[in-house]
């Protein structure tokens, strides 16, 4: 296979610092050294790599904007973000793998945790010892999360759960589970240990989408925790919400690395399949489709780059996470399926990786707030009328 090569339209690497492009180059190398040669067996099998955990923690890829004192990489939030187009250029799953990690469970129990939470997991964490989940969606809460049925009840020195999660990313490998229930009424985070008595992480089949990913049920049945597994600063539907922003943030950045490796295919497959004696790359048509390509990554770069930027000067809202995230999913998605297109019937088969993308960018369009959701939310904003119900 030909080697991929990033499209860079508008000289962004030139508002790159040496150390960003440096961090992006090492994940680079590794996506096409490690996960490259396996990703479509994996997806074919249904079958997360668990032996490269351990390998993307080296990279310091689990929680890597976080602080090093925890065992992070203490990287800026570009950087961060380069890390996660990287991964996601590899595939949606193993990006995915690393956000729940780091943006789902790290940044929680960094920021609503406390010190003695921080010193036990961050570092395990960091390593990929110690896998997490992040459970807020419930069979019949989903866009709607303030609606959740979940319950913790404070008994003497513990908390007892009843509820049931789904849709859980990680959640039958993981050893500890950020888990949102009410409590008096009020959206709280538990941390749920593998193996409480009470607790059960089936995982669920037959996804057509995100197959190289851990998709799982959580199941509390009068679940008992110790009352110091509480996460004490969360408190409101804003806490894990506060979780999203970050995880959507990454999110904005790993599809950019989807659509550069569906681009990359398929201008390299233009070039090389004649059809009426011609390179199909010589029919305008053909070409249109090129061009909205490149050109809609380079948005995307431009909106997620400059977003980070707001991130590291700490100075952006979650409402411009909401559009970056729904701009550039929208538009990944759309270039897989025009890559696939140009594929023709080749573009069915797992030789190419497009429609790979293409199937895992649905998810992606739908997990972390739906498009339609990121609509609202930005039309909330600008009009300050919610129009959610
Ligand atoms: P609403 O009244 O709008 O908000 C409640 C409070 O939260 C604040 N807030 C946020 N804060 C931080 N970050 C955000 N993104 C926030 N969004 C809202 C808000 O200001 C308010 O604060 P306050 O001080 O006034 O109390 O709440 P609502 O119940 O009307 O819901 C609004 C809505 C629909 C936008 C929200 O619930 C939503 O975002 N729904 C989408 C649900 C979602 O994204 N679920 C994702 C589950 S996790 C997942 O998919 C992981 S996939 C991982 C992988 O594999 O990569
Ligand atoms: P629904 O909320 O039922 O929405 C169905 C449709 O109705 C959508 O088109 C939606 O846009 C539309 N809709 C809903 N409300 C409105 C409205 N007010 N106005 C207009 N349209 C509306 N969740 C977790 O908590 N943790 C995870 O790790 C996790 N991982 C996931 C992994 C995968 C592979 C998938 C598929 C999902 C995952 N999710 C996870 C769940 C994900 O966040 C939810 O699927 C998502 O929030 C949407 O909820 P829903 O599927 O219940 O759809």
């Amino acid at each position: 296979m030909k080697k991929f090569e990033s499209p860079d339209y508008m000289d962004i690497d030139g508002m790159l610092s040496d150390e960003e492009k440096m961090i992006r180059s090492s994940v680079r190398e590794w996506v096409d050294a490690r996960i490259m040669p396996v990703i479509e067996k994996s997806y074919q099998s249904a079958t997360f790599p668990r032996e490269l955990i351990t390998e993307m923690a080296e990279l310091g890829l689990y929680g890597a904007n976080l602080p090093e004192k925890y065992g992070c990489a203490g990287v800026n939030n570009v950087a961060y973000g380069l890390m996660m187009q990287e991964l996601e250029r590899g595939d949606s799953g193993i990006r995915s793998f690393a956000s729940v990690q780091g943006a789902l469970v790290m940044y929680p129990i960094f920021a609503y945790g406390t010190e003695k939470q921080r010193q036990h997991w961050l570092p395990k964490m960091a390593t990929g010892e110690k896998i997490g989940c992040f459970g807020l969606t419930e069979p019949d809460h989903g866009s709607d999360p303030g609606g959740m049925k979940t319950t913790a009840v404070k008994d003497g020195d513990s908390y007892i759960l009843n509820g049931a999660k789904m849709w859980i990313t990680n959640g039958t490998i993981a050893d500890v589970a950020v888990v949102w229930a009410k409590l008096d009424g009020v959206v709280r985070g538990f941390l749920v240990e593998k193996g409480t008595p009470g607790f059960s992480a089936p995982e669920m089949h037959d996804k057509h989408s995100l197959r190289a990913s851990i998709t799982s049920e959580l199941i509390f049945q009068d679940c008992r925790i110790p009352a110091e597994n509480l996460l004490p600063e969360s408190g409101g539907l804003k806490s894990p919400l506060g979780c999203l922003t970050q995880a959507r943030y990454g999110i904005s950045w790993g599809v950019i690395g989807a659509a550069m490796a569906c681009y990359d295919e398929a201008l390299n497959y233009a070039k090389t399949r004649i059809q009426f004696d011609k390179p199909i790359a010589s029919f305008q048509l053909v070409q249109q489709k090129l061009v909205y390509m490149v050109n809609e990554i380079t948005k995307m770069q431009l909106l997620s780059l400059q977003l980070g930027r707001l991130k590291d000067d700490k100075k952006f809202k979650f409402t411009q996470v909401s559009m970056a995230k729904r701009n550039n999913v929208y538009h990944s998605l759309e270039i897989a399926r025009q890559a696939r297109d140009i594929l023709g019937a080749n573009g069915i088969t797992a030789e190419y990786q497009s429609m790979r993308h293409m199937c895992n960018l649905e998810t992606v369009k739908t997990y972390e707030g739906t498009h339609d959701i990121h609509t609202l939310i930005i039309g909330s904003d600008i009009t300050g009328i919610p129009a959610f119900s």
